[in-house]
Protein backbone atom coordinates (compact mmCIF):
# COMPACT_ATOMS: atom_id res chain seq x y z
CA UNK A 1 0.00 0.00 0.00
CA UNK A 2 3.11 2.53 0.72
CA UNK A 3 5.39 1.31 -1.66
CA UNK A 4 5.51 4.41 -3.75
CA UNK A 5 6.11 6.09 -0.26
CA UNK A 6 9.41 7.57 1.38
CA UNK A 7 8.51 8.23 5.05
CA UNK A 8 10.19 9.42 7.73
CA UNK A 9 9.06 8.33 10.97
CA UNK A 10 10.08 10.70 13.77
CA UNK A 11 10.11 9.20 17.30
CA UNK A 12 11.57 5.73 18.43
CA UNK A 13 9.28 4.02 21.00
CA UNK A 14 6.93 1.51 20.99
CA UNK A 15 4.72 3.74 18.31
CA UNK A 16 7.53 4.99 15.54
CA UNK A 17 9.34 1.05 15.56
CA UNK A 18 6.07 0.10 14.80
CA UNK A 19 5.32 2.46 12.28
CA UNK A 20 8.55 1.17 10.68
CA UNK A 21 8.42 -2.01 10.14
CA UNK A 22 4.58 -2.00 9.18
CA UNK A 23 5.64 0.55 5.97
CA UNK A 24 8.57 -1.03 4.82
CA UNK A 25 6.19 -4.69 5.79
CA UNK A 26 3.89 -2.07 3.01
CA UNK A 27 6.48 -2.00 0.46
CA UNK A 28 7.83 1.88 2.01
CA UNK A 29 11.07 3.32 2.02
CA UNK A 30 11.77 4.28 5.68
CA UNK A 31 14.30 6.93 7.74
CA UNK A 32 13.95 6.97 11.41
CA UNK A 33 14.85 9.94 13.28
CA UNK A 34 14.66 10.77 16.88
CA UNK A 35 15.85 13.72 19.05
CA UNK A 36 17.31 12.08 22.15
CA UNK A 37 21.18 11.49 22.10
CA UNK A 38 22.39 8.76 20.02
CA UNK A 39 24.08 6.73 22.73
CA UNK A 40 20.67 6.92 24.71
CA UNK A 41 19.01 5.21 21.48
CA UNK A 42 21.57 2.31 21.05
CA UNK A 43 18.83 -0.15 21.35
CA UNK A 44 16.05 1.83 19.28
CA UNK A 45 18.36 2.24 16.54
CA UNK A 46 19.29 -1.18 15.91
CA UNK A 47 15.69 -2.25 16.19
CA UNK A 48 14.94 0.15 13.88
CA UNK A 49 17.17 -0.54 11.36
CA UNK A 50 16.39 -4.64 11.96
CA UNK A 51 12.90 -3.37 10.59
CA UNK A 52 14.82 -2.17 7.54
CA UNK A 53 15.10 1.66 8.51
CA UNK A 54 17.81 3.79 7.73
CA UNK A 55 18.51 6.11 11.12
CA UNK A 56 19.44 9.52 10.51
CA UNK A 57 19.99 11.43 14.04
CA UNK A 58 17.48 14.69 13.95
CA UNK A 59 20.32 17.17 13.43
CA UNK A 60 21.15 15.56 9.89
CA UNK A 61 17.64 15.61 9.21
CA UNK A 62 16.84 18.53 6.91
CA UNK A 63 19.93 17.34 4.75
CA UNK A 64 18.43 13.48 4.68
CA UNK A 65 14.77 14.76 3.49
CA UNK A 66 15.01 14.78 -0.69
CA UNK A 67 12.44 12.32 -1.96
CA UNK A 68 10.77 12.35 1.57
CA UNK A 69 6.52 12.33 0.66
CA UNK A 70 5.30 10.97 4.61
CA UNK A 71 6.46 11.62 7.88
CA UNK A 72 5.02 9.68 10.29
CA UNK A 73 4.69 11.81 13.82
CA UNK A 74 5.01 9.92 17.25
CA UNK A 75 2.37 10.53 19.87
CA UNK A 76 4.80 11.93 22.51
CA UNK A 77 6.54 14.39 20.09
CA UNK A 78 5.25 17.71 20.54
CA UNK A 79 3.17 20.15 17.73
CA UNK A 80 6.28 22.97 18.54
CA UNK A 81 9.18 20.08 18.25
CA UNK A 82 12.30 21.57 15.91
CA UNK A 83 12.34 17.99 14.29
CA UNK A 84 8.21 18.56 13.43
CA UNK A 85 9.30 22.13 12.16
CA UNK A 86 12.30 21.17 9.99
CA UNK A 87 9.52 18.18 7.73
CA UNK A 88 7.10 21.05 7.33
CA UNK A 89 9.32 23.27 6.44
CA UNK A 90 9.99 21.01 4.05
CA UNK A 91 6.42 20.22 2.74
CA UNK A 92 5.82 16.75 3.90
CA UNK A 93 2.58 15.58 4.87
CA UNK A 94 2.53 14.51 8.61
CA UNK A 95 0.14 11.61 9.77
CA UNK A 96 0.09 9.65 12.70
CA UNK A 97 0.71 5.99 13.50
CA UNK A 98 -3.34 5.55 14.52
CA UNK A 99 -3.73 7.14 10.98
CA UNK A 100 -1.83 4.61 9.05
CA UNK A 101 -3.01 1.93 11.36
CA UNK A 102 -6.94 3.13 10.13
CA UNK A 103 -5.35 3.07 6.51
CA UNK A 104 -4.07 -0.34 6.72
CA UNK A 105 -7.25 -2.36 8.68
CA UNK A 106 -9.21 -4.28 6.99
CA UNK A 107 -12.08 -4.60 10.03
CA UNK A 108 -14.26 -1.76 12.00
CA UNK A 109 -12.66 0.21 14.48
CA UNK A 110 -14.35 1.41 17.99
CA UNK A 111 -12.31 4.09 19.40
CA UNK A 112 -12.27 5.33 22.62
CA UNK A 113 -11.11 8.85 24.10
CA UNK A 114 -11.33 10.67 27.29
CA UNK A 115 -9.13 12.31 30.24
CA UNK A 116 -9.99 9.17 32.45
CA UNK A 117 -11.19 5.55 32.10
CA UNK A 118 -10.15 5.08 28.58
CA UNK A 119 -7.90 1.93 28.99
CA UNK A 120 -10.48 -0.08 31.22
CA UNK A 121 -13.23 0.93 28.64
CA UNK A 122 -11.25 -0.15 26.28
CA UNK A 123 -10.37 -3.61 27.97
CA UNK A 124 -14.21 -3.77 28.67
CA UNK A 125 -15.79 -3.40 25.38
CA UNK A 126 -12.69 -6.25 24.14
CA UNK A 127 -13.22 -8.59 27.38
CA UNK A 128 -17.33 -8.17 26.00
CA UNK A 129 -16.91 -8.58 22.45
CA UNK A 130 -14.67 -11.83 22.93
CA UNK A 131 -17.84 -13.23 24.92
CA UNK A 132 -20.13 -12.64 22.38
CA UNK A 133 -17.88 -14.75 20.10
CA UNK A 134 -15.86 -12.13 17.86
CA UNK A 135 -12.45 -11.89 17.06
CA UNK A 136 -11.13 -8.67 18.37
CA UNK A 137 -7.97 -6.69 18.13
CA UNK A 138 -6.62 -4.08 20.71
CA UNK A 139 -4.27 -1.25 20.97
CA UNK A 140 -3.57 2.42 20.79
CA UNK A 141 -2.78 4.14 23.64
CA UNK A 142 -3.51 1.16 26.12
CA UNK A 143 0.45 0.05 25.38
CA UNK A 144 0.61 -2.19 22.36
CA UNK A 145 0.84 0.06 19.53
CA UNK A 146 -2.23 -0.61 17.17
CA UNK A 147 -0.76 -0.31 13.92
CA UNK A 148 0.98 -3.87 15.19
CA UNK A 149 -2.52 -5.57 15.95
CA UNK A 150 -4.61 -4.57 13.12
CA UNK A 151 -2.16 -6.44 10.33
CA UNK A 152 -3.74 -9.58 10.84
CA UNK A 153 -7.76 -8.08 11.32
CA UNK A 154 -9.99 -8.97 8.59
CA UNK A 155 -13.37 -7.77 7.58
CA UNK A 156 -15.16 -9.08 10.79
CA UNK A 157 -12.27 -8.29 12.43
CA UNK A 158 -13.43 -6.07 15.25
CA UNK A 159 -10.61 -3.56 16.02
CA UNK A 160 -10.50 -1.45 19.49
CA UNK A 161 -8.54 1.33 19.96
CA UNK A 162 -8.10 3.58 22.39
CA UNK A 163 -7.33 7.07 21.43
CA UNK A 164 -5.07 9.62 23.44
CA UNK A 165 -5.74 13.54 21.84
CA UNK A 166 -2.03 13.14 21.08
CA UNK A 167 -2.76 10.22 18.50
CA UNK A 168 -5.83 12.17 17.18
CA UNK A 169 -3.94 15.57 16.89
CA UNK A 170 -2.28 13.41 13.37
CA UNK A 171 -4.96 11.85 11.86
CA UNK A 172 -6.28 12.38 8.32
CA UNK A 173 -9.29 9.82 7.36
CA UNK A 174 -9.04 7.93 10.88
CA UNK A 175 -12.73 7.22 10.70
CA UNK A 176 -13.95 4.57 13.67
CA UNK A 177 -17.23 2.79 13.00
CA UNK A 178 -18.26 3.51 16.89
CA UNK A 179 -16.49 6.39 18.78
CA UNK A 180 -16.75 6.34 22.71
CA UNK A 181 -15.68 9.55 24.39
CA UNK A 182 -15.88 9.06 28.28
CA UNK A 183 -15.27 12.94 29.67
CA UNK A 184 -13.41 15.67 29.16
CA UNK A 185 -11.25 17.47 31.80
CA UNK A 186 -7.93 19.56 32.56
CA UNK A 187 -4.87 17.43 31.92
CA UNK A 188 -1.82 17.76 29.33
CA UNK A 189 -1.86 21.86 29.37
CA UNK A 190 1.82 21.28 29.41
CA UNK A 191 1.53 20.58 25.77
CA UNK A 192 -2.00 22.58 25.18
CA UNK A 193 -2.46 26.02 25.00
CA UNK A 194 -5.60 25.70 26.43
CA UNK A 195 -8.66 23.20 27.65
CA UNK A 196 -10.35 24.70 24.36
CA UNK A 197 -7.19 22.99 22.38
CA UNK A 198 -6.96 19.69 24.48
CA UNK A 199 -11.07 19.28 23.56
CA UNK A 200 -10.54 20.30 20.22
CA UNK A 201 -8.17 17.29 19.28
CA UNK A 202 -10.31 14.98 21.83
CA UNK A 203 -13.14 15.61 19.55
CA UNK A 204 -11.89 14.91 16.23
CA UNK A 205 -12.49 11.88 17.13
CA UNK A 206 -15.72 12.84 15.39
CA UNK A 207 -13.92 14.39 12.65
CA UNK A 208 -14.27 11.82 9.91
CA UNK A 209 -17.73 9.83 10.83
CA UNK A 210 -20.72 10.19 8.94
CA UNK A 211 -24.10 8.53 8.73
CA UNK A 212 -24.07 4.90 9.74
CA UNK A 213 -21.54 5.33 12.17
CA UNK A 214 -22.56 5.84 15.95
CA UNK A 215 -21.15 7.73 19.07
CA UNK A 216 -21.32 6.79 22.46
CA UNK A 217 -21.30 9.77 24.58
CA UNK A 218 -21.69 10.81 28.53
CA UNK A 219 -24.39 12.95 28.61
CA UNK A 220 -23.61 13.87 32.13
CA UNK A 221 -20.59 15.83 30.61
CA UNK A 222 -21.83 19.03 29.62
CA UNK A 223 -19.06 20.07 27.16
CA UNK A 224 -19.80 16.26 25.57
CA UNK A 225 -23.84 16.69 25.48
CA UNK A 226 -23.10 20.13 23.82
CA UNK A 227 -22.39 18.07 20.90
CA UNK A 228 -25.39 15.84 20.18
CA UNK A 229 -27.14 17.81 17.72
CA UNK A 230 -24.13 18.69 15.85
CA UNK A 231 -23.34 15.12 15.62
CA UNK A 232 -27.18 13.85 14.77
CA UNK A 233 -27.04 16.50 11.79
CA UNK A 234 -24.31 14.52 10.33
CA UNK A 235 -26.21 11.52 10.41
CA UNK A 236 -24.32 10.39 13.37
CA UNK A 237 -26.49 7.26 15.54
CA UNK A 238 -25.96 8.52 18.90
CA UNK A 239 -25.98 6.60 22.05
CA UNK A 240 -25.88 8.69 25.11
CA UNK A 241 -25.70 7.43 28.82
CA UNK A 242 -26.05 9.24 32.21
CA UNK A 243 -25.05 7.73 34.99
CA UNK A 244 -28.25 7.74 36.49
CA UNK A 245 -29.52 5.26 33.32
CA UNK A 246 -26.77 2.77 33.94
CA UNK A 247 -28.74 0.82 37.21
CA UNK A 248 -31.38 0.13 33.77
CA UNK A 249 -28.56 -1.14 32.02
CA UNK A 250 -26.41 -3.07 34.92
CA UNK A 251 -26.98 -2.78 38.81
CA UNK A 252 -24.34 -2.15 40.87
CA UNK A 253 -23.65 -5.46 41.68
CA UNK A 254 -23.10 -6.63 38.55
CA UNK A 255 -19.60 -4.03 38.63
CA UNK A 256 -16.72 -5.86 39.91
CA UNK A 257 -14.40 -2.49 40.16
CA UNK A 258 -14.16 -0.02 42.68
CA UNK A 259 -15.87 3.32 42.13
CA UNK A 260 -18.47 5.25 40.83
CA UNK A 261 -16.35 6.42 37.36
CA UNK A 262 -16.28 2.44 36.77
CA UNK A 263 -20.16 2.31 36.59
CA UNK A 264 -19.56 4.86 33.78
CA UNK A 265 -17.16 3.20 32.24
CA UNK A 266 -18.76 -0.03 32.37
CA UNK A 267 -22.57 1.67 30.68
CA UNK A 268 -19.76 3.41 28.08
CA UNK A 269 -18.38 -0.03 27.40
CA UNK A 270 -22.25 -1.94 27.01
CA UNK A 271 -23.56 0.38 24.53
CA UNK A 272 -20.35 0.36 22.44
CA UNK A 273 -20.37 -3.47 22.49
CA UNK A 274 -24.26 -3.32 21.66
CA UNK A 275 -23.53 -1.07 18.99
CA UNK A 276 -20.94 -4.15 17.41
CA UNK A 277 -23.72 -6.10 17.90
CA UNK A 278 -23.30 -8.05 20.79
CA UNK A 279 -25.92 -9.50 23.20
CA UNK A 280 -26.49 -7.09 25.97
CA UNK A 281 -27.17 -10.08 28.13
CA UNK A 282 -23.95 -12.04 26.99
CA UNK A 283 -22.00 -8.13 27.89
CA UNK A 284 -23.44 -7.72 30.83
CA UNK A 285 -22.71 -11.49 31.89
CA UNK A 286 -19.24 -10.86 30.70
CA UNK A 287 -18.61 -7.84 32.96
CA UNK A 288 -18.88 -9.77 35.66
CA UNK A 289 -15.89 -11.72 35.35
CA UNK A 290 -14.00 -8.69 34.09
CA UNK A 291 -10.59 -7.65 36.32
CA UNK A 292 -9.07 -3.72 37.24
CA UNK A 293 -6.01 -3.80 34.74
CA UNK A 294 -2.52 -3.51 36.33
CA UNK A 295 -2.17 0.25 37.98
CA UNK A 296 -5.84 1.09 38.01
CA UNK A 297 -7.18 0.71 41.68
CA UNK A 298 -5.27 -2.80 41.74
CA UNK A 299 -5.43 -4.32 44.67
CA UNK A 300 -1.76 -5.15 45.59
CA UNK A 301 -2.19 -6.75 49.23
CA UNK A 302 -4.10 -6.48 52.60
CA UNK A 303 -1.64 -6.73 55.56
CA UNK A 304 -2.79 -6.65 58.87
CA UNK A 305 -6.17 -4.81 57.79
CA UNK A 306 -4.79 -2.09 55.76
CA UNK A 307 -5.90 -2.76 51.92
CA UNK A 308 -2.91 -1.30 50.01
CA UNK A 309 -4.19 -0.13 46.05
CA UNK A 310 -2.09 0.60 43.15
CA UNK A 311 -3.50 3.41 40.91
CA UNK A 312 -0.79 4.49 39.44
CA UNK A 313 -2.14 5.08 36.18
CA UNK A 314 -3.92 8.08 37.54
CA UNK A 315 -2.04 10.87 35.84
CA UNK A 316 -4.30 13.75 36.39
CA UNK A 317 -6.29 15.21 39.02
CA UNK A 318 -9.24 14.19 37.84
CA UNK A 319 -8.24 10.13 38.28
CA UNK A 320 -7.05 11.04 42.06
CA UNK A 321 -10.53 12.41 42.86
CA UNK A 322 -12.34 9.25 41.32
CA UNK A 323 -9.84 7.13 43.48
CA UNK A 324 -10.66 9.29 46.46
CA UNK A 325 -14.44 8.67 46.21
CA UNK A 326 -14.11 5.10 45.30
CA UNK A 327 -13.62 3.95 48.98
CA UNK A 328 -15.98 4.29 51.89
CA UNK A 329 -12.64 3.45 54.35
CA UNK A 330 -10.06 5.88 55.61
CA UNK A 331 -7.37 6.62 52.77
CA UNK A 332 -3.93 7.51 53.08
CA UNK A 333 -2.93 9.09 49.96
CA UNK A 334 0.43 9.22 48.40
CA UNK A 335 0.62 11.61 45.53
CA UNK A 336 2.53 13.58 43.08
CA UNK A 337 5.00 13.52 40.41
CA UNK A 338 5.54 15.82 37.38
CA UNK A 339 2.76 18.20 37.06
CA UNK A 340 0.65 18.97 34.08
CA UNK A 341 0.06 22.32 33.99
CA UNK A 342 -3.64 21.71 35.35
CA UNK A 343 -5.25 23.10 38.38
CA UNK A 344 -5.01 21.20 41.95
CA UNK A 345 -7.42 23.13 43.65
CA UNK A 346 -10.55 20.54 43.08
CA UNK A 347 -7.87 18.53 43.89
CA UNK A 348 -7.23 19.50 47.58
CA UNK A 349 -11.10 19.74 48.03
CA UNK A 350 -11.25 15.82 47.93
CA UNK A 351 -8.09 15.40 49.89
CA UNK A 352 -9.40 17.56 52.54
CA UNK A 353 -12.97 16.02 52.11
CA UNK A 354 -12.02 11.94 52.03
CA UNK A 355 -7.99 11.63 53.10
CA UNK A 356 -6.69 10.96 56.61
CA UNK A 357 -2.93 11.32 55.90
CA UNK A 358 -1.06 12.86 52.79
CA UNK A 359 2.24 11.66 51.57
CA UNK A 360 3.61 13.64 48.89
CA UNK A 361 6.60 12.76 46.16
CA UNK A 362 8.06 14.07 43.44
CA UNK A 363 8.32 17.61 41.69
CA UNK A 364 4.67 18.95 42.63
CA UNK A 365 5.40 17.55 46.46
CA UNK A 366 5.47 21.17 47.90
CA UNK A 367 2.12 22.27 45.98
CA UNK A 368 0.87 19.13 46.74
CA UNK A 369 1.40 19.70 50.24
CA UNK A 370 0.14 23.32 50.08
CA UNK A 371 -3.45 21.60 49.53
CA UNK A 372 -3.68 19.52 52.72
CA UNK A 373 -5.22 21.72 54.87
CA UNK A 374 -5.32 19.94 58.50
CA UNK A 375 -4.88 16.68 57.29
CA UNK A 376 -1.58 15.75 58.52
CA UNK A 377 1.28 14.77 55.99
CA UNK A 378 4.67 14.16 55.03
CA UNK A 379 7.00 14.52 51.82
CA UNK A 380 8.54 11.26 51.08
CA UNK A 381 12.34 10.71 48.72
CA UNK A 382 11.30 7.52 46.76
CA UNK A 383 8.58 4.87 46.68
CA UNK A 384 9.74 3.10 49.34
CA UNK A 385 9.89 6.03 51.47
CA UNK A 386 6.44 6.88 50.75
CA UNK A 387 5.07 3.93 51.84
CA UNK A 388 7.23 3.68 54.92
CA UNK A 389 5.57 6.74 56.18
CA UNK A 390 2.03 5.99 54.88
CA UNK A 391 2.27 2.87 56.74
CA UNK A 392 2.76 4.70 59.65
CA UNK A 393 -0.83 6.39 59.73
CA UNK A 394 -2.60 3.63 58.08
CA UNK A 395 -4.63 1.50 60.46
CA UNK A 396 -6.88 -2.03 60.13
CA UNK A 397 -9.66 -0.80 57.81
CA UNK A 398 -7.90 1.87 56.36
CA UNK A 399 -6.66 2.00 52.67
CA UNK A 400 -3.25 3.14 51.47
CA UNK A 401 -3.91 4.35 47.88
CA UNK A 402 -0.96 5.32 45.34
CA UNK A 403 -2.89 7.58 42.90
CA UNK A 404 0.07 10.57 42.22
CA UNK A 405 -2.86 12.86 39.97
CA UNK A 406 1.04 13.07 37.99
CA UNK A 407 2.89 12.18 35.50
CA UNK A 408 5.57 9.49 36.93
CA UNK A 409 9.01 10.77 34.50
CA UNK A 410 10.34 12.50 37.48
CA UNK A 411 11.07 9.70 39.43
CA UNK A 412 10.33 6.63 37.29
CA UNK A 413 10.54 5.76 33.50
CA UNK A 414 6.68 5.42 33.34
CA UNK A 415 3.53 5.09 35.17
CA UNK A 416 3.97 1.25 35.07
CA UNK A 417 7.19 1.42 36.43
CA UNK A 418 5.92 3.54 39.04
CA UNK A 419 3.35 1.25 40.08
CA UNK A 420 5.27 -1.69 40.28
CA UNK A 421 7.91 -0.22 42.62
CA UNK A 422 5.02 0.54 44.64
CA UNK A 423 3.84 -2.87 44.46
CA UNK A 424 7.24 -4.32 44.94
CA UNK A 425 7.42 -2.24 48.12
CA UNK A 426 4.07 -3.62 49.41
CA UNK A 427 4.94 -7.50 48.68
CA UNK A 428 8.36 -7.07 50.81
CA UNK A 429 6.68 -5.57 53.34
CA UNK A 430 3.58 -8.14 53.29
CA UNK A 431 6.88 -10.70 53.67
CA UNK A 432 8.64 -9.20 56.33
CA UNK A 433 4.74 -9.24 58.44
CA UNK A 434 4.31 -12.11 57.70
CA UNK A 435 8.02 -13.55 59.07
CA UNK A 436 7.57 -11.89 62.38
N1 LIG B 1 10.83 11.96 21.22
C1 LIG B 1 11.46 12.88 20.39
N2 LIG B 1 11.10 14.20 20.56
C2 LIG B 1 10.16 14.62 21.46
C3 LIG B 1 9.53 13.64 22.27
C4 LIG B 1 9.88 12.31 22.13
O1 LIG B 1 12.30 12.54 19.58
O2 LIG B 1 9.89 15.81 21.53
C5 LIG B 1 11.23 10.55 21.09
C6 LIG B 1 11.80 10.03 22.39
O3 LIG B 1 13.19 10.28 22.46
C7 LIG B 1 11.48 8.54 22.33
C8 LIG B 1 10.24 8.48 21.47
O4 LIG B 1 10.08 9.76 20.85
O5 LIG B 1 12.51 7.77 21.78
C9 LIG B 1 9.05 8.19 22.35
O6 LIG B 1 7.85 8.31 21.64
P1 LIG B 1 6.48 8.54 22.42
O7 LIG B 1 6.69 9.51 23.55
O8 LIG B 1 5.44 8.88 21.43
O9 LIG B 1 6.22 7.13 23.14
P2 LIG B 1 5.95 5.67 22.56
O10 LIG B 1 6.86 4.74 23.27
O11 LIG B 1 5.96 5.62 21.08
O12 LIG B 1 4.49 5.41 23.17
C10 LIG B 1 3.35 5.97 22.52
C11 LIG B 1 2.43 6.60 23.58
N3 LIG B 1 3.17 7.63 24.33
C12 LIG B 1 2.74 8.91 24.40
O13 LIG B 1 1.72 9.29 23.89
C13 LIG B 1 3.57 9.85 25.21
C14 LIG B 1 1.96 5.52 24.54
O14 LIG B 1 1.02 6.10 25.45
C15 LIG B 1 1.27 4.40 23.77
O15 LIG B 1 0.91 3.35 24.64
C16 LIG B 1 2.23 3.86 22.70
O16 LIG B 1 2.65 4.95 21.83
C17 LIG B 1 1.56 2.80 21.79
O17 LIG B 1 0.45 3.31 21.14
C18 LIG B 1 1.50 6.30 26.82
C19 LIG B 1 1.16 7.70 27.33
O18 LIG B 1 1.81 8.17 28.24
C20 LIG B 1 0.82 5.29 27.75
N4 LIG B 1 0.12 8.36 26.79
C21 LIG B 1 -0.35 9.64 27.28
C22 LIG B 1 -1.34 9.44 28.41
O19 LIG B 1 -1.96 8.36 28.50
O20 LIG B 1 -1.52 10.41 29.20
C23 LIG B 1 -1.07 10.39 26.16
Amino acid sequence: MFDRETAVVIGLGKSGLAAAKALRANGARVIATDEKPREALSGAIAASENAGARFVSAGMLADALAGVTLAVLSPGVPPKSAVLQIVRDAKIPVVGEIELAYRLCAGPIIAVTGTKGKSTTTALICHMLRACGRDVRVGGNIGDPLIEQVAGAGPHTWCVAEVSSFQLETIVQFRPRISVVLNVAPDHLDRYRSMEEYTAAKFRIFENQANGDTAIINLDDPLLGALVPRLERRGLAIRGYRVRDVEALIGRAGIPLAGEHNVRNVAAALLAAAAAGCGLERAREATRSFTALPHRLQEVAQIDGILYVDDSKATNPQATIAALSSYERPIVLIAGGRAKGTDFRELGAAIRARAKALIVIGESAPVLAGLAGNIPGESASSMEDALARARRYAHSGDVVLLSPACASFDMFGSAEERGERFARAVRSLQETVHAQ
